[in-house]
């Protein structure tokens, strides 16, 4: 197709999905309106029985409900990336993620992403049914890169400086959009130079690892500066600290700035938000494409913007 027939294509009213797809395993994922992806922490402090014992039905349960009110990919996670975690071992994650996906990937009708910076995570978790790998260390730790690109599934890229257990400490940064922009592309061209196909790559600016809340903020003001690197941008902001320094609420309170701060992320180019609330994202994420879909009908909307 001529650049002319796909540019007509793209702005024709009958094709306004014009936007990535990301095809994770046998799913395909439609970026065309920004889409939503559950969290789902199997980290022993969660779904637990009361105690340290960790219920795997109750995850199950949980991840269910995430897809009923409107979830597009569950995110598995077994180690707590959150400020001061500690380290957790692979074969711990294996053990923990493993068996959580390979019961949700046959149960659920979404793909199904594993969090985790680890080789080994990474290939247990393909094996068990992961059709998407979210890396918070953007494929940095030692061959990560051989076997995300062996593995051949999408690749989320995200900034993080610093260490979970420490990043929080004295994050410091002179521009931190150049640095976060810079970073992303020297990832994204690692992946490249390994063959890796673009269109399998995600990015993501990391909100909360290792930045205080001006840097966070600033980022957040300046998405569209990162969605221009190309690939599709993932969001994650969903209860963070930086949403109760603002408000001064607690995690359980940070509904309505959660919501705010996704709104905000869409507007800037998210295609993709890592979140708790699902239901009131997707409620969210509704009025955000149908504006979008209305400004892309109104030539007057995109002079203005332009
Ligand atoms: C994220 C993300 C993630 N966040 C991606 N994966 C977490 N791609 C885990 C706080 O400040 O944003 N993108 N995986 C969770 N990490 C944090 C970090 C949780 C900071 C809380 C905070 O409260």
């Amino acid at each position: 197709m001529s650049d002319r027939e796909t540019a007509a294509l793209q702005t024709s009213p009958t094709h306004r999905g014009n936007g990535p797809v990301l095809v994770c395993g046998d799913h395909r994922l439609d970026l065309s309106t920004p889409k939503v992806m559950g969290v789902l922490n199997v980290t022993p402090d969660s779904f637990s029985d009361g105690g340290d014992f960790f219920v795997p039905e109750a995850a199950l349960r949980r991840a269910e409900q995430m897809v009923a009110e409107g979830a597009d990919v569950i995110d598995v996670g077994g180690e707590s990336t959150r400020p001061g975690a500690a380290a957790v071992a692979a074969a711990d994650e294996c053990r923990r993620v493993a068996p959580i996906i390979e019961a949700l990937a046959v149960r659920l009708p979404v793909p199904i992403s594993v969090d985790t910076s680890k080789p080994e995570v990474m290939r247990a978790a393909a094996a068990a049914g992961a059709t998407l790998i979210n890396d918070v260390r953007a494929l940095r730790a030692p061959g990560a890169l051989e076997a995300a690109a062996a593995l051949d599934l999408p690749v989320c890229l995200m900034h993080m400086q610093g260490e979970p257990r420490t990043m929080q400490a004295d994050p410091a940064y002179g521009d931190v959009v150049a640095e976060v922009r810079a970073f992303l592309a020297e990832r994204i061209a690692a992946c490249l130079a390994v063959g890796m196909g673009r269109e399998r790559l995600l990015i993501d600016p990391g909100f909360g690892f290792g930045k205080r809340l001006a840097h966070n903020l600033a980022l957040l003001a300046r998405l569209p500066a990162l969605a221009q690197l190309g690939p599709p941008m993932l969001v994650g902001i969903s209860r963070k600290s930086m949403l109760g320094a603002l408000t001064g609420r607690p995690v359980e309170a940070r509904l309505p700035a959660s919501l705010a701060a996704a709104v905000i992320a869409a507007r800037g180019g998210a295609r993709l938000l890592r979140v708790h609330d699902v239901a009131a994202t997707v409620d969210a994420l509704k009025v955000v494409a149908a504006v979008a879909a209305a400004a892309q009908q109104d030539p007057a909307a995109q002079e203005e913007s332009a």
